[in-house]
């Protein structure tokens, strides 16, 4: 199975900035740490990061017919971004949302989730083990 993690805008800054929040961890350690969860779990992952929120749109419009299912951290465009959700429900892939911290004890306008709207299941608050958890789910169930 082809797993496809997206990360989006800031994310290629963990472990630069604000550890106390998202962690001492760097973003190529998360890349690692997504590889080898989706190979213990008997997967394959690809991971991606970019600031910006039309490349997430490509992205999840290509994955169609290459990936199983997308492992999605749209970071602030979690909150913000009809064109990732009207992305999402038209590829027809089954998308799992994630989140490092959680987003619904933190300030009111991450409360809102578009993504959520169309994902199938939501893994937040863990850190890098949301990533983790999604890999596994998808794994779990085939996709
Ligand atoms: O908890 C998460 O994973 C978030 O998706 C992170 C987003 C935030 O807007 C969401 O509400 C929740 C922010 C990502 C910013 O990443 C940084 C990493 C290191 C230093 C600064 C920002």
């Amino acid at each position: 199975m082809k797993i496809l993690v997206l990360n989006g805008p800031n994310l290629n800054l963990l472990g630069l900035r604000e550890p106390e929040l998202y962690g001492s961890r760097t973003y190529p350690d998360l890349v690692e740490f997504c590889r080898e969860a989706a190979s213990a779990a008997g997967a394959e992952a690809e991971v991606r990061q970019t600031n910006h929120e039309g490349v997430l749109v490509d992205w999840i419009q290509q994955a169609r017919g290459v990936f199983d299912a997308i492992v999605l951290n749209a970071a602030a465009y979690t909150h913000t971004s009809v064109a990732i959700l009207d992305a999402i429900k038209a590829v027809r892939i089954p998308v799992a949302e994630v989140h490092l911290t959680e987003p619904k004890e933190r300030e009111p306008f991450r409360r809102v989730s578009y993504v959520g709207m169309a994902a199938e299941a939501v893994f937040s608050g863990r850190g890098f083990d949301s990533y983790a958890d999604a890999i596994r789910h998808f794994a779990a169930k085939g996709a």
